[in-house]
């Protein structure tokens, strides 16, 4: 397949890129981090969504060393960005590989980025299967101090019992739900359901998706803590988000 010719030689000839995209705290508006999401600028193909690339990456054994570059690069952008967490999405292959734990250490350490600044996002499908294998990784992460999020919360299924096996720092409400807040009571029914177990499982909460103001009121008046989404920004290449830190107070 000719895709998969070119997505082999994509890493060493420097095709792919991060972009990041901001996250904000709803009180105040100001930025507490960003999510990192791959880019591949393929010479003749132009951009490859990463929906077409990543599950063909995982498919024929490309994913953990996409995946380490995509630690290793986000990590050593994040120096750049003082008090700015970034988030790496992490997928099913990289953490049952083995020696996950590893390369989050190996990266933290070859760039010297502090273990807080680092947020794993993992979605909920991943723990399907080898749970006790994913819970030591995941405690082992977090032993190092970097947090973990839950990503796309509510889509999957079984998705209270992952929340009482595994321990998540943040959990991200699909941005499906935060679509239709403002004319779907029931919408706004999860989004509050969601929001009332963060409350009290103690850990933050992430609203994906938050395209219009009225999204992020309904959500600022529901006790979300923190948004991303079109509203404050797509995502955008590294030397952008250099700009929003300088610009801030
Ligand atoms: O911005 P967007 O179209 O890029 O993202 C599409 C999907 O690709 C999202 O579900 C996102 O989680 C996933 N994705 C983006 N970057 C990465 C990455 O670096 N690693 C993995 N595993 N998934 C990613
Ligand atoms: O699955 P994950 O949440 O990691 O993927 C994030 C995806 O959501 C990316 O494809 C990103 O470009 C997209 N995205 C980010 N903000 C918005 C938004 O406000 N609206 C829509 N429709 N998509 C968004
Ligand atoms: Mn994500
Ligand atoms: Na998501």
């Amino acid at each position: 397949r000719a895709l998969e010719a070119d997505l082999r030689n994509a890493l060493k000839r420097g095709e792919f890129a991060l972009h990041y995209q901001p996250q904000v705290a709803l009180d105040s508006g100001r930025l507490t981090g960003v999510e990192a999401l791959l880019r591949w600028n393929q010479p003749t193909r132009g951009a490859v969504r990463p929906d077409a690339f990543i599950p063909l990456a995982e498919e024929i054994g490309l994913l953990p060393e996409i995946g380490a570059w995509v630690l290793r690069t986000a990590c050593a952008d994040a120096l750049r960005w003082a008090d700015v967490k970034v988030a790496v999405n992490v997928s099913v292959h990289q953490i049952h590989a083995g020696g996950f734990e590893t390369l989050v250490a190996r990266a933290l350490a070859e760039t010297g980025l502090p273990a807080e600044r680092l947020e794993i996002e993992i979605t909920e499908g991943v723990l399907l299967t080898h749970t006790d294998a994913t819970v030591r990784t995941l405690e082992q992460i977090r032993a190092l101090g970097v947090t973990v999020a839950m990503d796309d919360f509510g889509t999957g299924y079984s998705s209270l019992g992952y929340l009482q096996r595994f321990r998540f720092d943040k959990l991200k409400i699909d941005r499906s739900f935060v679509a239709s807040l403002h004319d779907d009571p029931r919408a706004a029914a999860i989004v509050d359901a969601v929001l009332g177990i963060t409350r009290a499982l103690g850990v933050r909460a992430n609203a994906e998706g938050v395209e219009t103001p009225e999204q992020a009121r309904m959500l600022a008046e529901r006790g979300c803590d923190e948004a991303q989404g079109w509203l404050y920004g797509r995502p955008v290449p590294a030397s952008a988000i250099d700009t929003l830190v300088a610009e801030r107070l």
